[in-house]
């Protein structure tokens, strides 16, 4: 007799037994087939607030770090890149010297007009037009133009965060950046949009940044890191804390990331950032696998992927054991063994598929493996957004796939008799993707 035959059966005997609920309990359970429990499951991942735990949106009060609208969706670096693969004659600096509006335009035609937007990133700017209930099938610019036209910035913002329902997003604060520094003088009072702490200009870029930590007041004389400088440093990073009370403590990193090369960046992070990051209770996210500026003269769509040394993530969460470590990487071929490395320290958290591996086919691959390795002890993604409208395509696009991966599983263990109800869906995936694992 097949599962479900038995389970109405055994129903229909407690009922009679008068155990109150349970028949109706355990029907309604072998009744959920895959079908019915992936819609239970993606209503339950639509009906959730998200919190979206890496961004490089801003809140209003950033002014024009704020990036968003149709211009600025079609110009996102990512859609940059590809408009060079669909005019490998166009020279780079003729394109940087464009007016925005132009550049829309240009890869308005090659890559939606001229060509068909089914790569993950021209796909998303179709999504987030669709949502918003826009006609796009006379492929006219300007009439999608006049949609933004006619919408107040917080107007956009308050129906972007209403269309993907995220509770809040983690924006990324870099202390070296003079727009942001004027910023946080004031108050910022958007809820919406919590701070990270993000300190590559001190790990990778250390030495050109030292006059401006000078400037700021965190007095460093001369190259050497000696305890004056680890003091100033630990004192510069205590300070940024202070102003902008982040969730965590960032920075991306090298494939060839080592901890004990004895470089600047080795020994800030251990004198300076993990002892800091364990007095204020804060993670050190680290975000490995970046090779900066492989093309430069494609300046931010330049960056490339390098497989890294997991080992190194290993030997932190094993010699800071107190510390938290939220990690992603972007090279597909460590993903796995991230995940091993997990299940082996407590005090790392599994992040997102970042960037060139935040793509529907990897996307699949290692939210499946997380789940088999980590169970819900992962924050499946990010969105990573650099447009505000972003935020309803990226979480669009990979809601669709956690809810399909999250039934599946589900159905395993319930094709095993194990009861999976509503309310363990909603708890699971409020765990997940609520942001309590940042708690
Ligand atoms: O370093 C990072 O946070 C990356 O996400 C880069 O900002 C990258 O340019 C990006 O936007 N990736 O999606
Ligand atoms: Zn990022």
């Amino acid at each position: 007799m097949d599962l479900k035959k038995l389970g109405r059966k055994v129903g229909k005997v407690l009922d009679n037994a008068g155990v109150a609920n349970t028949g109706k309990h355990i029907r309604e359970i072998l009744d959920m087939d895959f079908k019915r429990l992936r819609s239970t499951v993606t209503k339950v991942i639509n009906e959730t607030p998200i919190a979206d735990i890496h961004t490089h949106i801003y809140s209003e009060v950033f002014g024009d770090l704020l990036l968003w609208g149709i211009d600025e969706l079609l110009t996102y670096h990512y859609l940059v890149a590809e408009l060079f693969r669909h005019k490998p004659d166009l020279d780079y600096q003729t394109y940087w010297n464009m007016p925005k509006q132009k550049q829309a335009e240009l890869i308005w035609d090659e890559l939606f007009v001229k060509s068909s937007p089914i790569s993950e990133a021209t796909r998303g700017v179709v999504t987030v037009l669709a949502e918003l209930g826009l006609d796009v099938r006379a492929r006219d610019l300007n009439k999608i133009r006049s949609y933004f036209a006619q919408i107040s910035t917080s107007q956009y913002m308050d129906k972007v965060f209403e269309l993907s329902n995220i509770k809040y997003v983690i924006m990324t604060n870099d202390p070296f950046d003079k727009k942001e520094q004027s910023v946080w003088k004031a108050a910022h009072t958007d809820t919406r949009f919590k701070a990270a702490l993000r300190i590559d200009g001190l790990l990778n870029n250390y030495h050109q940044n030292l006059p401006e930590i000078n400037n700021q007041g965190f007095k460093i004389t001369g190259d050497e890191l000696d305890s004056i400088a680890i003091t100033a440093i630990r004192d510069f990073l205590k300070s940024w804390i202070e102003k902008i009370n982040p969730v965590y403590i960032a920075t991306s990193l090298p494939p060839d990331f080592s901890i004990d090369d004895g470089s600047p960046r080795s020994k800030i992070i251990l004198e300076c950032v993990l002892p800091v990051a364990r007095e204020a209770h804060l993670p050190f996210a680290m975000m490995i696998g970046v090779k900066k500026l492989q093309n430069p003269a494609l300046q931010l769509a330049g960056d490339g992927v390098g497989k890294a040394d997991v080992d190194v993530v290993a030997k932190l969460a094993r010699d800071f054991p107190d510390v938290r470590f939220l990690v992603t990487m972007l090279s597909r071929e460590n993903q796995h063994e991230l995940c091993v490395t997990a299940r082996k320290f407590k005090n790392i958290l599994v992040f997102g598929c970042w960037w060139f591996v935040n793509n529907p086919s990897i996307i699949r691959e290692i939210t499946a493996e997380r789940i088999e390795m980590l169970g819900l002890t992962m924050i499946p993604q990010h969105s990573d957004a650099r447009v505000l409208d972003q935020l309803i395509y990226k979480w669009s696009h990979s809601r669709k796939i956690i809810a399909d991966i999250l039934a599946k599983k589900y159905f395993d263990i319930t094709q095993s008799g194990w009861p999976v109800t509503k309310a363990d869906i909603k708890r699971d995936v409020n765990r997940i993707l609520g942001g309590q694992l940042l708690l």
